[in-house]
């Protein structure tokens, strides 16, 4: 049997219950397979059984009091997966699906993906199966309070620095940062993505949306392709899809069809960007409202036929899972030539393999989204220094940070003899740096 196998074999026995996890630490491990080759000392070090197992899992009761004045408990996660290249550094997702395999799946790509950054960030993750729709302000105020009542025993600016995800934005971690700081008596940069006027940074809502159409353009480029004129298709219609909408129409590319998880809407006029913030930042309404403003827009129950709507790059940004390998043969068949994903895992690796096989370009998650966590490693570098940089000058380090994300996963693909190929590329690329510095630091 492979090393390899042997090792999956090991891990699912370990963790029988955790599908995502087992699906993406399979995928990373695959890829591998040519870097085991080339470094048995790796092997030898028991590298791979150790990167596979996070340093430590935080689970935890978070009770709270609900406007009724009911008592409510969540499950609250903080998964501490590798602290090899810096702090724990990783988003806060809330959501009801939410368990120990979500979060770890999370917390094992963010180790990559934030090696990718080139930043001195080590991977990790977190959340609640809170269902922050429909609770009241008072209510996710008092949830966030309980919740980093214990986080912040585990946290802090040089230990673990949590941010946004699903379901966290910038209202929660006001709440979070207010009740950290509060505990512990110190103003420090223990979160990202906190508001301009207490430690934020300029550009770090813009970040992941705007880095993802960066990554893009890299990847069009290498087939003398643009933006300009292209239809995209974006699912989600959160921070990652806002934004990725914005810099795609600044590109010249139009956006016909945004969802969220009851359905989604198709504006062949292209979607109108002030009325989706409007409805999803300010109004925390849903995509069906878009038709009240825009008549002669359409809209569908249901996410997962967004696929169906012809366009010539789509942009996965909701969540894992999100296109099946019969999705993704519906896009090729309609002629899309660029799939990237804004969200975590959201192509099942049938519908990678439908992306890789037809050679279209296919950017995964861990190169393509980095653009977030890599603006809030920026916003921790301008909180330790005390000082802000403007949204210009965030904004260019961002650009370039993600055309070098896209040269390392390129290059690294060239280099193993998978040309082409960016999930093996990125996997690669971002695991080296860890690896060297495992490597060094011993057998801890
Ligand atoms: P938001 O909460 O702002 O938006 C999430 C969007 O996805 C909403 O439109 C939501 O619809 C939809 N969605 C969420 N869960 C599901 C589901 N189970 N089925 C269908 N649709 C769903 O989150 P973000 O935009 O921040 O995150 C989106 C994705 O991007 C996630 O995969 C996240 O891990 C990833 N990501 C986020 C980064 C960031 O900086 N925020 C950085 C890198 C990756 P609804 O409102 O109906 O729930
Ligand atoms: O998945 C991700 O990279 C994020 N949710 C952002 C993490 C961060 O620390 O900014």
């Amino acid at each position: 049997m492979s090393y390899v196998n042997n090792l999956m074999d090991k891990l699912i026995q370990r963790n029988p219950n955790e599908p995502e996890f087992l699906q993406a630490a399979r995928e990373v491990l695959e890829s591998l397979e040519p870097v085991m080759d080339r470094h048995p000392e790796y092997i030898d070090a028991g590298l791979f059984e150790r990167i596979v197992e996070p340093e430590r899992q935080i689970i935890f009761r978070v009770p709270w009091v609900d406007d009724k004045g009911d008592v409510q408990v969540n499950r609250g996660f903080r998964i501490e997966f590798s602290s090899a290249i810096g702090p724990y550094k990783g988003g806060l997702r809330l959501h009801p699906s939410v368990n120990l395999s979500i979060i770890k799946f999370l917390g094992f790509e963010q180790i990559f993906k934030n090696s990718l950054t080139g930043l001195p960030i080590g991977g990790g993750k977190g959340g609640s199966d809170f269902d922050p729709k429909g609770k009241s302000d008072a209510e996710v105020m008092r949830f966030c309070q309980s919740f980093m009542t214990e986080l912040y025993r585990h946290i802090g600016a040089d230990t673990d620095v949590p941010a946004g995800d699903i379901g966290v934005g910038g209202r929660e971690i006001g709440y979070m940062f207010g009740q950290y700081k509060r505990i512990v008596n110190r103003y420090e940069g223990v979160l990202t993505g906190k508001g301009l006027t207490w430690g934020g940074s300029l550009a770090r809502t813009e970040a992941t949306g705007y880095g993802l159409v960066y990554f893009v353009d890299e990847m069009l480029k290498t087939k003398g392709e643009s933006f300009a004129g292209k239809r995209v298709v974006i699912s989600g219609s959160g921070n990652v899809a806002i934004y990725a909408a914005q810099k795609v129409k600044e590109l010249g590319g139009e956006v016909v069809a945004m969802s969220d998880s009851s359905g989604y809407f198709v504006d062949e006029k292209g979607v109108n960007l002030d009325t989706i913030k409007l409805l999803k930042e300010v109004q925390r309404k849903r995509c069906k409202d878009y038709l009240a403003v825009h008549d002669h827009a359409a809209y569908f129950e249901g996410c997962d036929d967004i696929w169906t709507v012809p366009c010539d790059i789509a942009l996965p940004c909701a969540t894992q899972n999100e296109i099946n390998e019969q999705s993704a043969r519906t896009l090729v068949a309609n002629g899309c030539i660029a799939v990237a994903e804004g969200a975590n895992m959201p192509s099942t690796p049938e519908a990678v393999k439908v992306f890789l096989d037809n050679k279209i370009l296919f950017g995964p998650g861990k190169a393509a989204n980095a653009g977030g966590v890599a603006v809030s490693a920026l916003e921790m570098s301008q909180n330790s220094m005390r000082y802000s940089w403007t949204f210009e000058e965030v904004d260019a380090k961002l650009k370039d940070i993600m055309i070098n994300i896209h040269k390392k996963a390129y290059e690294a693909a060239n280099d193993y003899g998978f040309s082409g190929n960016l999930v093996v590329g990125a996997n690669i690329a971002g695991f080296l740096k860890v690896a060297d510095a495992m490597y060094s630091h011993g057998i801890v």
